[in-house]
């Protein structure tokens, strides 16, 4: 999956590389930067004694040592001052150089943490808007799996409004939750929360055409399927699959193997790149052989988001995680 977020402690994620949120003498220090530094070993202070130290929104890269990737990114983030001092723009361009190192070194997947939203004082909200943003421009234009690691749950969390809106559909379609027991609590989605805008690169609402799908040929494969819409909304394969969270080799095989199944999200997040409504979602996963039952949570939140229209992946996906849910993509 190009962007994924998970909750764990980032010097046990393996991936090309790394990114640490260090500071000016790159010399180690608390949070994120102890951790990798203790995790990787001396050899690390002793490369980063010769780096000559990095400005705030740069980043340097040292060898991964005993962590398990090939390097660590150091980027300075801002320290958090109120927000007018250019906080927002020293962290954007902290994610931006961290990728472009991350690029040159011929890096296929990189793992960042939070930067700066510890120790620096950064409101995590505002933090992972910026980190959502800069990760998103960048794969709007380049190829690598991105994973953004927290720590805390509620640093990832959509706003009250959605969140409510939310909660209340569960509760209206929900068949287990009215199963229940009627005093089981509901209170389980706790934290702040915020709206983002979508990122630029999946706003594609204005590109596609509103022909509706058709489905008549009961025999189609999900990938002619998926091909044959992709051509009905006017649309590219790269914008489909990059708006689908998917990535591009997983879209190769999908492509070249007419009879490819693929898993429930992947097929989900097709289904989201497509705008399509509930109905023509169904019969899309039905070609994969699934359907989206009102039993299971996840299948309710991605109902939800289908019915209202709202086709960010990257918002869907941060609701299923604030949700405990596995995200999509593929
Ligand atoms: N894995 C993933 N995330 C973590 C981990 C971990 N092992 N440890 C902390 N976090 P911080 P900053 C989260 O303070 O704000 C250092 O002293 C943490 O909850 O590590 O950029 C440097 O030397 C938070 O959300 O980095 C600098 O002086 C996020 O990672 C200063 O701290 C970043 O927290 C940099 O401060």
């Amino acid at each position: 999956m190009p962007f994924t977020i998970i909750r764990n402690d980032i010097t046990k994620v393996t991936a090309d590389a790394v990114v640490n949120a260090a500071n000016n003498s790159l010399l180690g220090g608390g949070g994120v930067d102890g951790a990798i530094h203790r995790a990787a070993g001396a050899g690390l202070l002793r490369e980063c004694r010769t780096l000559g130290g990095c400005e705030t929104g740069q980043a340097k890269v040292t060898k991964g040592y005993d962590m398990p990737c090939k390097y660590i990114i150091h980027t300075v983030g801002p320290v958090w001052q109120g927000g007018a001092h250019g906080e927002k723009e020293l962290l954007y361009s902290c994610y931006k150089n961290s990728l472009i190192l991350a690029k040159e070194k011929g890096c296929a997947s990189v793992a960042f943490p939070l930067i700066s939203s510890g120790v620096y004082g950064y409101p995590k909200d505002k933090a992972l808007q910026v980190a959502v943003s800069a990760i998103s421009d960048f794969l709007s234009e380049n190829e690598m799996d991105i994973t953004l690691v927290v720590f805390d749950k509620n640093a990832v969390s959509v706003s009250e409004k959605l969140m409510s809106d939310i909660r209340r559909y569960i509760d209206d379609n929900y068949a287990e939750e009215h199963c229940d027991s009627p005093y089981r609590s509901r209170n389980v989605f706790g934290g702040q929360m915020f709206r983002k805008a979508a990122p630029k690169a999946v706003q594609l609402s204005e590109d596609i055409c509103a022909a509706p799908i058709s489905f008549e040929n009961m025999d189609e494969t999900f990938s002619h399927a998926l091909l044959r819409m992709i051509d009905e909304r006017g649309l590219t394969d790269v914008q489909v699959y990059k708006k689908a969270n998917i990535d591009r080799r997983l879209f190769s095989k999908i492509r070249s193997d007419t009879d490819y199944r693929p898993k429930k999200q992947t097929a989900i997040s097709f289904a989201i790149a497509l705008e399509l409504d509930l109905e023509e979602t169904e019969r899309l996963l039905e070609k994969a052989g699934y359907t989206l039952s009102n039993s299971i949570k996840f299948d309710v939140i991605i109902k939800f988001f289908i019915e209202n229209k709202m086709y960010d992946i990257f918002e869907i996906n941060e609701t299923l995680f604030a949700f405990d849910q596995s995200l999509i993509g593929g």
